[in-house]
């Protein structure tokens, strides 16, 4: 067990950085000497619930890949620190979705369960989203479902998962407890809303069975705040419609269903120059913006979350604040200079509190 205590100069910034944004929230000074004092006993200290709303927000305000940080205001924080047991955490998680998906009106929202602690590692999600597809591997190689999840597929079988062979099963929640062995935990239907993919003007687009789930929630990133480190702080916003039209469903790596639509659309796929990757392109991501607008799912689209951000870079900037974004990740997946936020650069600084990858 590796103990790490908490950098006493990270913790005395950010309560300087909560007190400088929240003037009515107390006595600076008491407030520094009382997370000294934590820190040299115990090598940790414990954030106030207000830190902690506070951190978990500017972490997303702070993000350079989030195109959606307008609304970083919003997020709902879940506090459940007090939770570090596998099976409590996977109650936690399952409510979470309830809570955030509601009847489709999605909810900016994050759970955060109990830190690292000095020779006491918090819990952990294996999964990289609390919602995933399935990705069955054959002995040829071949994958049914998404290749992305192959791995953890394989894992969630070695664990004891009887999941079926299809294209969209969803996957179990794989927890790692700070001690002991991995727990599987399956997520009850009612927690997961789905979209069937269907096309405005294509009835045949229905026929081929694409599906996506309402709620992107990033399970496998470290929230740091003021040198502590949550390793478990699932979070959810909504989906801009590109990251699955023109990604999930479109990569070749993915479920690369690109060539089945252009030959549905009867394009001519035998040369580059008919341009028939990109008219596919256009239609799935047609059929993907619409099937979430008819199913009354939140969901927005490149075209205005650009807009937005650019909205969100002028407020910043006369809050008096640096806002980084790094440019290969802010530019939408398709049509990219036909959005304004193509055309120019960013800061490119790196902020804390911060939302960083878990190793
Ligand atoms: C990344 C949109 C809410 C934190 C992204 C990406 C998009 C996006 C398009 C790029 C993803 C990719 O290319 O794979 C949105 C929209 C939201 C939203 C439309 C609606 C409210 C949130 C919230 C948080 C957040 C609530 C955290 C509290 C992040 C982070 C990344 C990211 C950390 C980078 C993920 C990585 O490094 O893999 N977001 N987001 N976003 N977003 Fe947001
Ligand atoms: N591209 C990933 C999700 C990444 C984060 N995107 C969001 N986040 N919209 C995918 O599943 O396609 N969010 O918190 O809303």
């Amino acid at each position: 067990i590796i103990e790490r205590t908490v950098d006493r100069r990270e913790a005395e910034r950010f309560i300087r950085l909560f007190h400088a944004e929240n003037p009515g929230a107390g006595d600076l000074l008491s407030r520094l000497r009382q997370v000294a004092a934590d820190v040299a006993r115990h090598g940790t200290y414990t954030h106030t619930p207000e830190e902690l709303q506070f951190g978990a927000r500017v972490a997303w305000r702070n993000n350079d890949r989030c195109i959606g940080r307008l609304y970083w205001r919003s997020l709902r924080v879940r506090d459940r620190r007090t939770i570090s047991s596998a099976e409590g955490l996977a109650l936690e998680c399952v409510e979470h979705l309830r809570e955030a998906t509601g009847d489709g009106r999605i909810r900016p929202t994050i759970t955060v369960f109990a830190p690292d602690a000095p020779a006491r590692p918090g819990p952990r999600i294996v999964n990289e989203q609390l919602i995933r597809y399935a990705g069955h591997r054959a002995r040829d190689g071949s994958v049914i479902g998404d290749p992305r999840a192959a791995e953890l597929t394989a894992l969630a079988r070695e664990l004891g998962w009887r999941g079926g062979r299809g294209r969209f099963d969803v996957l179990p929640l794989v927890i790692q407890p700070g001690f002991g062995e991995p727990l599987l935990c399956h997520l009850p239907g009612d927690a997961v809303l789905e979209v069937p993919i269907e096309h405005p003007e294509y009835r045949w687009f229905g026929e081929l069975g694409l599906r996506w789930h309402a709620v992107p929630a990033i399970s496998n990133m470290c929230l740091e705040i003021g040198g502590i480190c949550y390793p478990c702080a699932p979070f959810n916003g909504w989906y801009m419609g590109a990251e699955i039209g023109a990604r999930n469903l479109a990569d070749a790596a993915r479920y690369d269903q690109l060539p089945v639509v252009a030959e549905r659309l009867g394009l001519d796929t035998s040369t580059e120059r008919s341009l028939w990757r990109d008219h596919a392109l256009v239609e799935l991501n047609v059929a993907v913006l619409h099937s979430f607008d008819r199913a009354g799912v939140t969901m927005t689209d490149h075209h205005t979350e650009s807009r937005r951000f650019l909205t969100h870079l002028e407020r910043e900037e006369k809050a008096g604040r640096v806002c980084p974004a790094d440019w290969s990740w802010i530019v939408p997946p398709i049509s990219g200079a036909a959005t304004p936020v193509f055309h120019r650069y960013y800061d490119q600084s790196t902020l804390t509190p911060a939302y960083v990858p878990r190793h």
